[in-house]
Parts: C-alpha cells; structure tokens; sequence
C-alpha cells in the first residue's frame, strides 16, 4: 500500500479515512488533526498558558508531545496517586521524558500533600476507588491551573474514551452528562478553569503509532483500578462495530457533537456555585468534595 501524501511505501491504514500513510506523513496527518481541533474549537491559542495533565500513558504523553512542536506555551502535571508499582513507574516516565527535553512539569503527590489514600477512602466509604480518585484529580486540575494562572487545562482524551462515554451515557440516559459532554468545557465561574480535549478526534491506535514513531517512552500497563470498568466494555462493542462498519466511532460521536447534544441543552442544572468554607474552591456545598475526603481520611 502507498502513502496517500507521497506515493512512499505506507506503513499505516487508517480505515474511517480511506488512507494510508508512511511515517513522516502521519506525522504530519496527526500534527494537523491536532492543531484544526485546537481552532475549530477554539480551544487556546499560542502564547496562552495552558496545563496539560498527564499520567504516563501514551495518549497524555502524545497530546504532551504534540502541543510542544506545534508551538504551545505548555507545562505538565503528573499526579502520583498512590496506586502502588504502577503510580512509581509512570511518574518516572514523565519525569525522564520532561527532564531530556527540558520541559516545565508540575508533581502532586496526594498521599504525601494532602493525606490521602484512594483504597483506605474507597474501603470506608464504600465508594469504587474510581469515583474517589475522579473527585481528587477533578480538584487538583483545576486548583493547580488556578493558582498557576493557567488559561486552560488540556486532556489526553481521544476519540475512543469519547465514544465509550458517549454509549455508556446514552445506554443510561444521563441526561445532565449528555448536556456537558464536549471537547471544551467552558469556564462558568472565574474560579473555574476551562477544560479541553485536542485528541478528541483521534484513536487510541493513532496515538499509539504517534508515540512509537517518536520512540517516546510510556507506561504500557493499565491502572489496576481500571480492570471491569464498565468503559472498557463499552470500548470492545464499539471496537466491534467499527471492525465491520469503519467510521462508526467517529460518526457516532461527531454526529452527537454536531446534532444530537443541542437537544439536551435545556436539562442542564443551574446549579448554585459557591465557594468551599476551607478551600476556597468552588462547589455547590458549603465544604468542597475534596476538603470532605480530606476530612474523611484523617478521621
Ligand atoms: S487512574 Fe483513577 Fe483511572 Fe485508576 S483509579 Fe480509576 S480513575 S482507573 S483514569
Ligand atoms: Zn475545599
């Protein structure tokens, strides 16, 4: 099969485009997909401060990669979560790949910071350590980007991850989900900072080829909290429709985007926003999520 771009010997199909690529014209493929994603969604532009967030595997590790060749003022930041072998080898990973090149990363540590444990909370609380380490992540994402003036947190999220969540909130009709599911989530308080997905286009896979092209290095194994996760479900049946009918993932999310999701707009809550009695971040309680599991830990 022969490049698409330069007639070369391809070294990678990708179906839902009818296209084939050889190394240096992927690149250049996924370069642009990623930069039209940033304008046509308006997502940053260049000279603005923006914080990626990422954990070592290889879709952060590209957007990390990407955003600094095309130019963008970005800092990282690792969160150690505490997850034994896994949460140690990954931060290693950033740390060396930020360290070769120079790179402004941030680390948290919120067993060392903060007190708290994802598996003792989950076990009293009787919550699944995902939803625990979601409210811890969704704070410090924010209250690092605030505090470091940053305009923007940008996500590894890509095209598969958007469309598992877009099956699991339509099989359970989440109507308030559906409202907010979107490539940028806009700041809707000025202590609040916007979020945004650049990969959200792009698939596992090209991330993957993206990452091997580049020889970067990144963390191979899955979070063990992630295993049975109803989301890696949702991936395989989607897996399987794309594999008889390409472009299905795609279509399905894009079309969402573009037809679907106005009709949920009216569902969204007004919800009333304050500010945490502790903290200072903003919630909808008197203490924030985040002060309340630190409570909870040291209790
Ligand atoms: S890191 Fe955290 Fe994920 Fe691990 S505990 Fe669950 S939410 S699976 S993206
Ligand atoms: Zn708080």
């Amino acid at each position: 099969m022969r490049c698409r771009r330069c007639k070369d010997k391809a070294v990678i199909y990708i179906e839902r485009h009818n296209a084939a690529f050889c190394e240096n014209c992927f690149l250049h493929y996924y370069y642009n997909q990623v930069d039209k994603n940033i304008k046509r969604e308006k997502m940053f532009k260049k000279g603005e401060k923006i914080l990626v967030v990422v954990s070592g595997g290889k879709d952060s590790m590209a957007l990390w990669d990407v955003l600094n060749k095309n130019g963008y003022d970005v800092t990282a930041m690792y969160i150690n979560l505490g997850i034994g072998d896994y949460s140690n080898r990954s931060q290693e990973i950033v740390e060396n790949y930020a360290e070769e090149r120079k790179l402004p990363l941030i680390i948290k540590n919120i067993k060392k910071e903060y007190g708290l444990e994802i598996g003792k909370i989950s076990k009293k609380l009787k919550r699944s350590p995902c939803s625990i380490c979601g409210t811890i992540k969704r704070y410090l994402f924010n209250k690092v980007a605030l505090d470091g003036g940053f305009t923007t947190v940008a996500t590894g999220h890509n095209l598969d991850d958007e469309a598992a969540t877009l099956l699991g909130n339509t099989l359970n009709w989440q109507e308030g989900y559906l409202a907010r599911q979107a490539p940028v989530l806009p700041s809707t308080h000025p202590k609040l900072v916007k979020k945004v997905k650049p990969l959200f286009t792009l698939t596992e896979r090209e991330n993957l080829s993206y990452i091997l092209f580049n020889g970067i290095k990144f963390i191979h194994d899955e979070c063990p909290h992630a295993v049975g996760a109803s989301s890696i479900l949702y991936k395989e049946v989607l897996n399987k429709l794309e594999e008889k009918s390409p472009g299905t993932k795609q279509r399905f999310l894009i079309n969402f985007l573009e037809k679907g999701r106005k009709h949920f707009q009216d569902v969204r809550e007004e919800l009333d926003l304050k500010e945490c009695k502790i903290c200072g971040q903003v919630t909808t309680t008197e203490i924030c999520s985040f002060c309340r599991l630190v409570e909870i830990s040291h209790s």
